[in-house]
């Protein structure tokens, strides 16, 4: 049995309704609230990219712009309005030389926040919605020391943000960005702090073409061997290549050593300002973090596992509708099993469990 709520304005109207029982046959929680504008990637990504928590409930913007608190209890779905001052914004308001559309990211450890600086306008590629791009990244320490570093003059950080996550455990976080060549193309940059500096610590090759990006995805430990591995789309546009590598080496001579990939993917719609569609989370139970994200049509869901080492897509879900916003991973019913949300381009939000 499965419960179908639409909720219009203040009054909750749910219909029950019987799904095929069939032995693991996934489970769709959620239907329709309404036209939905947007979600809200909330807490667990303020840091900028999902490592696998889940919340217990999410935002979500309606169409006619009330922001609701989506949770469930009893296996009946709640929304409650939000006041705008509990909504996360992310913005570099007051942080100074940010690129226009930069996003803050915020973590708890030695790097407090961080974001990107010094636009300019030296590539004509225009991916992620204008033909600014960032010349520096700039963080604020835990003592609130001010640190930027610049990227050299043939290249530009290609992004929105600077993600700030942990890649070595050893409770730093390091700085995940894409940078890129203007003759050859995106690469993964990975810089930490040192001291008083930001220093680089390894850098992916670049794609080789000019004007060929990828995104950031997720990270986590996806095969078990307790080591953090950080996975990206590389031409998400273009037949997406999902790679997954790890941080290895020590001290400031590391390498981004490439573990996996696997073809057919996207994580991100050409001209769009939104990056985070991937999450990550144990989505088959078998103990490991799998990766689930768009293929590369847009139009269903895939669940990536690397168990052995071994890269496959474990699960394929059907999308009714293109996939433009966020995806997003909580557990709304907090059953211990991540929910995917996402809003598809004509606005409904559409919840998969496994
Ligand atoms: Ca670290
Ligand atoms: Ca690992
Ligand atoms: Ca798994
Ligand atoms: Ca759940």
């Amino acid at each position: 049995m499965i419960k179908f709520c639409k909720i219009i304005v203040a009054a909750a109207i749910c219909i029950y309704s019987t799904l095929p029982v069939n032995a693991g046959q996934r489970t769709q929680i959620a239907s329709t609230l309404g036209c939905i504008k947007t979600i809200f990637p909330g807490v667990p990504v303020l840091s900028g990219i999902h490592t696998g928590k889940l919340p217990t409930h999410i935002l979500v913007r309606r169409c006619d712009d009330l922001t609701m608190a989506i949770s469930m209890r009893n296996g009946v779905l709640r929304s409650t309005a939000v006041q705008n001052r509990f909504i996360p914004k992310y913005t570099t308001r007051g942080k100074g030389l940010a690129i226009p559309d930069a996003r803050l990211t915020i973590s708890p450890k030695n790097i407090r926040e961080a974001w990107l600086t010094r636009p300019n306008q030296r590539y004509d590629h225009a991916i992620l919605g204008d033909n600014i791009e960032a010349g520096g990244l700039a963080v604020v320490l835990a003592n609130k020391q001010r640190l930027e570093t610049f990227a050299d003059k043939n290249s530009v950080f290609e992004d929105r943000m600077a993600r700030l996550v942990d890649l070595d455990g050893d409770g730093e976080s390091e700085i995940v960005v894409v940078q890129t060549d203007i003759d050859h193309g995106a690469a993964i940059a990975v810089f930490s702090v040192r001291g008083e500096e930001i220093v680089k610590l390894a850098q992916s090759n670049p794609i080789g073409l000019s004007h060929r990006w990828l995104n950031p995805a997720v990270a986590a430990d996806f095969n078990g061997d307790g080591i953090i591995e950080l996975a990206w789309v590389e031409t998400p546009h273009i037949g997406g290549i999902l790679k997954i590598a790890r941080l290895s080496g020590s001290g400031i001579k590391r390498k981004l050593e490439i573990i996996a990939e696997l073809k057919g993917f996207s994580n991100h719609t050409i001209g769009s300002r939104e990056l985070m569609q991937a999450v990550t989370f144990d989505w088959d139970k078998d103990g490991l973090n799998d990766i689930i994200l768009p293929g590369a049509n847009r139009r269903n869901i895939k669940v990536v596992s690397l168990a052995d080492s071994q890269i496959k897509v474990i699960d394929q879900i059907p999308i009714d509708g293109e996939i433009t916003g966020p995806l997003i991973a909580a557990d709304l019913d907090e059953n211990g099993t991540g929910e995917v949300l996402l809003v598809t381009k004509d606005s409904r939000l559409l919840t998969f469990s496994p």
